[in-house]
């Protein structure tokens, strides 16, 4: 498995599902989608929707409205449990986190081609010690990394479908966020399409699992 360590504690590894495991990944997203179908996120106060819509697997899922940014174990339409987070994803984490613990969240992204997310910091959880694991699927992100503060220089990778980046250690904090997702540049969400009706039929999802709690006394 190729790693590159783009700065201390972040990890880029292009290519880490293939195409097989891409598409079990999606069947095993399918079930997600059934229980907790996407939806669409306000920004705190004002209440402007996200051009991201979500959803997410876990004991807990990121959510944001006008009282905020959290997490909290139902979803905010249905108020029903999230779904597990599937066994693929289990591994990944398994994999790739080097820390014991399991994830306790997993938000799913959904971006269509003109969708985005500003520079930000992932600062809602209580275990700063436990990494982000983030895999992407389907079309291509630029990707903006940063530094620990807001105007630290930034440089951007491109995410295609299958890499996976881990942010631990003295990155944790660092602000990231997504540019723009570049149309056409993956097959593998219009390829299913047809058999994976509740699946986007094109754009990009991204995965981000996370520890939430204090894991450690
Ligand atoms: O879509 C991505 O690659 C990043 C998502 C992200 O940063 C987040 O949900 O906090
Ligand atoms: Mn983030």
């Amino acid at each position: 498995m190729a790693a590159l360590t783009l700065a201390v504690g972040l990890v880029y590894y292009p290519d880490y599902l293939n195409r097989t495991a891409q598409a079990g990944l999606l069947a095993q997203l399918e079930g997600v989608f059934r229980a907790a179908a996407p939806f669409t996120p306000r920004m705190p106060r004002t209440a402007k929707p996200f051009s991201v819509r979500m959803t997410n697997c876990g004991e807990l899922g990121w959510v944001s409205d006008e009282s905020g940014y959290r997490y909290q174990p139902m979803h905010p339409v249905t108020g029903e449990r999230w779904p597990p987070i599937p066994d693929i994803l289990l591994k990944a984490w398994a994999e790739l986190a080097a820390y014991p613990p399991p994830p306790e969240a997993c938000l799913v992204n959904l971006y269509d081609d003109r969708a985005r997310m500003g520079l930000h910091q992932d600062r809602d959880e209580e275990d700063l010690d436990a990494p982000v694991v983030s895999l992407s699927l389907g079309n291509t992100a630029l990707f903006r990394i940063g530094g620990l503060e807001r105007n630290s220089p930034t440089r951007s990778i491109r995410l295609n479908s299958g890499d996976a980046i881990v942010f631990g250690g003295a990155s944790r904090l660092i602000f990231h966020g997504v540019d723009r997702i570049i149309p056409d540049s993956s097959r593998l969400l219009l390829d299913q399409a047809t058999t994976r009706a509740l699946l986007p039929a094109g754009g990009r999802i991204n995965l981000t699992l996370r520890r939430v709690t204090q894991s450690r006394a």
